[in-house]
């Protein structure tokens, strides 16, 4: 099988080549962001036609933290409603047969029934901090539903809940709450500082799940003869903030004080995915949320050490 990893420098689809490297029958066609502009519908085109891939995993997506998203909402919503586009019109139009298009949890409403079922999308007003990037998501996880029905084509979604692991983004500033925590900790740790400052209030809850899980998932799914058009992905257990918050000063090893700068935005109250479908296929997440947390902050002291960290 040629599979097509979209992505394949992020976060998600590097962890999508670590888990298709175990799969002697899989050829990856990966490009870089300099050999393939996803953005461009004209080169995603020539891309497909020349390379014919037997399957695809749209893995490529603007990303960012809650204040990332609410700062630059146009680029959150053009840059990944562009490449949702112009990587599934491409595919359709050049034959690809199967494509598994990656979404976010942030698709289900502020104020959805929780665990969120797959059938509350599209029943409630959606989080303002990410609306931008929802509404980009939920346009690509629905062109893979219409291809689908419309033209026979088995084009399929899944969403998965917070992610975390190694090669994420360290920004302070635009990054998610789990890779800014581990960097905090760890600066203020190596500077000797007493205090560290997270944001909000630490009331919210979410659900984390290790990168290498969710590549697991997608490798699943992509086997699946008849996989359901839209599936969440995700550990089924969540966390307020402030338990994270702890969890993560502990393994990095600070042992001072936690301020909470209120100013800041809380987001959604809680984001925990309802993972019955899933977990009715057979698949389930491996890793706990301490064992990842600890083998993060190990891929981000290597990273740190090889000049290879982001943000
Ligand atoms: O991970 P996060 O940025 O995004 O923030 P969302 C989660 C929670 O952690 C919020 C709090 O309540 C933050 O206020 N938090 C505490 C922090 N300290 C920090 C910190 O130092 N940095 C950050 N970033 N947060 C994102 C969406 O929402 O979730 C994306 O914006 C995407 O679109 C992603 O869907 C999965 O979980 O609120």
């Amino acid at each position: 099988m040629k599979l097509f990893i979209a992505g394949h420098h992020g976060m998600v689809g590097a962890a999508l080549v670590r888990r298709y490297a175990r799969e002697p029958g899989v050829t990856l066609l990966l490009r870089s962001r300099r050999e393939l502009d996803l953005t461009n519908q004209a080169a995603v085109e020539a891309f497909y036609a020349e390379a014919r891939p037997d399957a695809a995993i749209i893995a490529a997506a603007k990303v960012g933290g809650i204040q990332a998203n609410h700062t630059y909402p146009a680029d959150f919503l053009y840059d990944n409603l562009v490449i949702a586009a112009n990587c599934l019109h491409g595919a359709y139009r050049a034959g690809v047969p199967r494509l598994l298009f990656l979404g976010s949890s942030c698709i289900y409403p502020k104020l959805a029934p929780q665990p969120m079922p797959e059938g509350c999308l599209l029943t409630g007003p959606l989080e303002p901090t990410n609306e931008a990037y929802a509404v980009a998501k939920i346009a690509g996880l629905k062109l893979a539903e219409y291809y689908r029905r419309q033209h026979g084509v088995l084009y399929h979604s899944a969403m998965p809940t917070n992610l975390y692991g190694p090669g994420d983004h360290y920004h302070l500033q635009h990054s998610h709450v789990l890779p800014a925590l581990l960097r905090k900790f760890h600066e203020a740790k190596t500077a000797g500082r007493a205090e560290v400052t997270a944001w909000g209030t630490g009331t919210p809850r979410r659900e984390f799940l290790h990168v290498d899980d969710l590549a697991d998932a997608c490798a699943f799914l992509l086997d699946l003869a008849d996989p359901p058009g839209l599936i969440n992905v995700g550990t089924g257990t969540d966390v307020t903030i402030r338990e994270l918050t702890e969890l993560v000063a502990t393994v990095v090893g600070f042992t001072g004080r936690i301020v909470w700068d209120s100013t800041k935005p809380d987001g959604t109250p809680r984001k925990l995915l309802d993972v019955s479908r899933l977990s009715g296929l057979g698949w389930r997440a491996r890793l706990s949320l301490a064992e990842g947390v600890a083998l993060t902050y190990r891929s981000y002291r290597d990273e740190l050490a090889a000049g290879t960290l982001r943000g």
